[in-house]
């Protein structure tokens, strides 16, 4: 297949971003956003975009989204101060899943203000194509952490880009339900939510085919149940019908695509069965239709995966061919035994079947049918 042409693409990275650890045991690696950085480096990618540190998120761009004591708590929470037993641990539901960590604030700061700044840098035209591979935390609500998200870097995004734009897409491929996005937009027609996941006793346990919006906001929040083991060829046949219809409906201004590769096959946490590929469509389908594109992380628990699949991404954005031998990179050691970008899907069943999703896509395109035009 053709590459897409090549866009004008700002990439936005700290260099500190590596250095927070959530806890001993932890799946979240915030490790995996500098592997995928080296990864860049070393397929010559980092000289064919702009290369940008973003300015950390304030306390002032937060609280556009997040409430005022929740932003406080953030900002002044210790790991000695946890240990005391601090009564707003459990009310802001920053324990277990979304622990204290030294730098947590910090943390926070660098992956909103990397996709804010990303959004305001598409807003001026600089960019067509924007990228926070550190963000795409989709899970924060306004006054609560949630699924290893503290902060919704995607909905202050979003909030940016509608300075520009009437309307903005949100697109969710991580394996998990994009709640906290969709909630916060719930009954707006300005935004318009779509998430792809794995549904039925899954985490957060949102995002029926039936949960469609409310008020204004109704036929705007697109949700599509998954079962374990969906491949490429599946996803392909769901994605293509479901996002053309909203493209040629809702004609977003701009598209904000959360990336989370905990959808690709061998995840740790994840049961889908994507390769490279079969997620890359998901960007290419975006890229070849010339929209503001927002390109942002999320989820990814196989860190060397998670490392091939966002540079695979950077490089269908950039046009490039990336040869399938991977060039000597920093922890050249975590991509063997093969030392290649693609990766294998497994033999796991697939347990959507043509009919089911072919019942869901159409109870989804019946909603969009009552959008008005
Ligand atoms: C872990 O081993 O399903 C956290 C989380 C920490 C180390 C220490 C163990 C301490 C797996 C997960 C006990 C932690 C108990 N450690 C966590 C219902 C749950 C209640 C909390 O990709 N326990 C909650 C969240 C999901 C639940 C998924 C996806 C984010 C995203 C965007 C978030 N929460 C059960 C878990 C471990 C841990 C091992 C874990 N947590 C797996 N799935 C969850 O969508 C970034
Ligand atoms: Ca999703
Ligand atoms: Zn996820």
């Amino acid at each position: 297949m053709a590459s897409p042409a090549a866009h004008r693409v700002s990439y936005y990275y700290d260099t500190d971003v590596g250095n927070f650890y959530y806890a001993q045991g932890h799946p979240m690696k915030p490790y995996r956003v500098r592997m995928t950085h080296n990864l860049l480096l070393s397929y010559g990618m980092l000289d064919r975009m702009d290369i940008l540190a973003p300015p950390r998120a304030s306390e002032r761009d937060m609280t556009r989204f997040h409430a005022d004591e929740y932003i406080n708590f953030l900002k002044t929470i210790t790991p000695e101060i946890a240990l005391e037993g601090q009564p707003f641990l459990r009310r802001f539901n920053v324990q277990d899943d979304c622990p204290v960590f030294d730098g947590l604030w910090d943390f926070c700061q660098i992956a909103a203000g990397g996709s804010l700044a990303a959004a305001a840098r598409l807003n001026s035209g600089a960019a067509e194509v924007a990228i926070n591979w550190a963000g795409g935390l989709h899970h924060a609500k306004k006054a609560e952490a949630s699924g290893f998200c503290y902060i919704n870097d995607c909905v202050l995004a979003i909030l940016e880009l509608l300075k520009t734009h009437a309307r903005v897409l949100y697109v969710d491929i991580d394996i998990h339900h994009g709640d906290g996005v969709e909630e916060a937009f719930y009954s707006t027609d300005r935004v318009m939510t779509a998430s792809f996941h794995k549904f039925g006793d899954y985490f957060p346990g949102t995002g029926a085919v039936g949960d469609v919006g409310v008020g204004r906001g109704r036929a705007y929040s697109i949700n599509f149940p998954l079962k374990d083991g969906i491949d490429d060829d599946s996803y392909a046949t769901i994605f293509e019908p479901v996002m053309s219809r909203i493209m040629e409906w809702y004609r977003p201004g701009a598209v904000v695509l959360q990336c989370g590769a905990d959808s690709l096959a061998g995840d740790r946490l994840g049961c889908f069965n994507l390769s490279l590929r079969g997620h890359a469509a998901c960007v290419d389908f975006f890229v070849a239709r010339d929209v503001p594109l927002l390109l942002l992380g999320g989820g990814g628990y196989t860190i060397r995966n998670v490392a091939r699949c966002w540079s695979y991404e950077t490089s269908r954005v950039l046009g490039m061919e990336l040869p399938d031998d991977m060039p000597i990179t920093e922890n050249f050691e975590f991509y063997g035994p093969d030392f290649r970008l693609h990766i294998q899907p497994s033999n796991a069943y697939n347990h959507n079947t043509p009919e089911s999703l072919h019942a869901t896509t159409g109870a989804i395109l019946d909603v969009l049918r009552n959008l008005p035009s």
